[in-house]
Formats: structure tokens, C-alpha cells, sequence
């Protein structure tokens, strides 16, 4: 999976008008301080199980949120996708079943998985194919967005168990 470290940063500074993200440009790195603080999240591992372009393919990734407050997701886009959803898999009676999630809070200092079985992305009429780096732009309750590539895995499902393990994350081969 290629990675981009530069694309995981908080995406703070695309929140400014091109003036003024120039005027703070000029100042020390600790001024302009006067807006909140942007959502200070990570995002580790993320990736879509991609199978057909007639069958939604899942997002996964774990949220880590560095701040002192939490940082509540609320909505994600991407090109790849017709449309992305937070969605919650369920098991009740035997039936698998999924249900809309309108937002997702990371607790400060704190994660949050998105992991097969549980919460996950939803894409819609997937526009993608296995091998790709599709990106996803995440949108948060306090108006920050961070956009990350997802590495697109086939019906096999998982990353690579080497590079699950380098992350410090066991892989899952259930959906
Ligand atoms: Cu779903």
C-alpha cells in the first residue's frame, strides 16, 4: 500500500480564504492561534474491499485523535464513490443488517476503529479497482477535513498481515 504521511495531516490550513491562509503563512509557526484548533486526527490503515462495481465496497481505517477535545466525524466524500456513508453492521436474530450512522465520535486521546463486522464506510457504486490508492476526504463536526488515500483490496479483504502487523493491528478476514 503506498503511503502518504503528508496527506494525513490535519487539514487545518485548506480551511483558510487563500488570503488569509498567505497573511498566517508569514507569521511564526506558533501565531495565529485565534480560530479553534482544527480536529487533530490520524488516520491509520485505511482501505476499501472492493469485490464488484455493482456491489458497495466497505471503507475501514482506525481514527486517532492526538487533541485534548473529541473530534466527531460526521460525513466522508470520494471520486471513487457515487456516494459514502457511516454505517454500523449489526448481527440481531441471526440477521446481518446495517444501519446509518450519522456521526461517529473519537474520544480525545483516544481511537476508533472502523473494521469489518462493525462501523464502516459505505461506498456506493464504487469507482475503483484492486491495487488503486482512491482518496477519501473525512469530514468533521468542527468543519475540518483531512483527505487520505485508501489502498483498494480485493474480495481477499485485508492488507497484507506483515504490514497489518507493522501497524500494530490484527488482520480480519470476516467481513
Ligand atoms: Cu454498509
Amino acid at each position: 500500500m503506498t503511503h502518504h504521511p503528508a496527506a494525513e495531516r490535519p487539514a487545518a490550513r485548506r480551511r483558510w480564504p487563500a488570503a488569509l491562509g498567505l497573511g498566517l503563512a508569514l507569521l511564526a509557526p506558533s501565531a495565529g492561534r485565534a480560530a479553534p484548533p482544527p480536529t487533530q486526527v490520524q488516520v491509520r490503515t485505511p482501505w476499501f474491499r472492493y469485490l464488484l462495481a455493482s456491489i458497495p465496497a466497505g471503507g475501514y481505517l482506525t481514527l486517532e485523535n492526538t487533541g485534548a477535545a473529541p473530534a466527531v466525524l460526521v460525513g466522508a466524500d470520494s471520486p471513487g464513490c457515487g456516494s459514502l456513508m457511516l454505517h454500523r453492521s449489526e448481527t440481531a436474530g441471526g440477521t446481518d443488517s446495517m444501519v446509518g450512522v450519522a456521526r461517529v465520535a473519537v474520544p480525545a486521546h483516544g481511537r476508533f476503529r472502523f473494521a469489518p463486522g462493525g462501523y464502516h464506510l459505505m461506498c456506493m457504486q464504487p469507482r475503483m479497482r484492486v491495487g488503486q490508492d482512491v482518496p477519501v476526504t473525512l469530514r468533521f463536526a468542527d468543519g475540518s477535513r483531512i483527505t487520505v488515500r485508501f489502498a483498494v483490496h480485493g474480495a481477499d479483504g485485508a492488507p497484507a498481515p506483515d504490514r497489518m502487523k507493522a501497524r500494530g493491528m490484527a488482520p480480519k478476514s470476516h467481513m
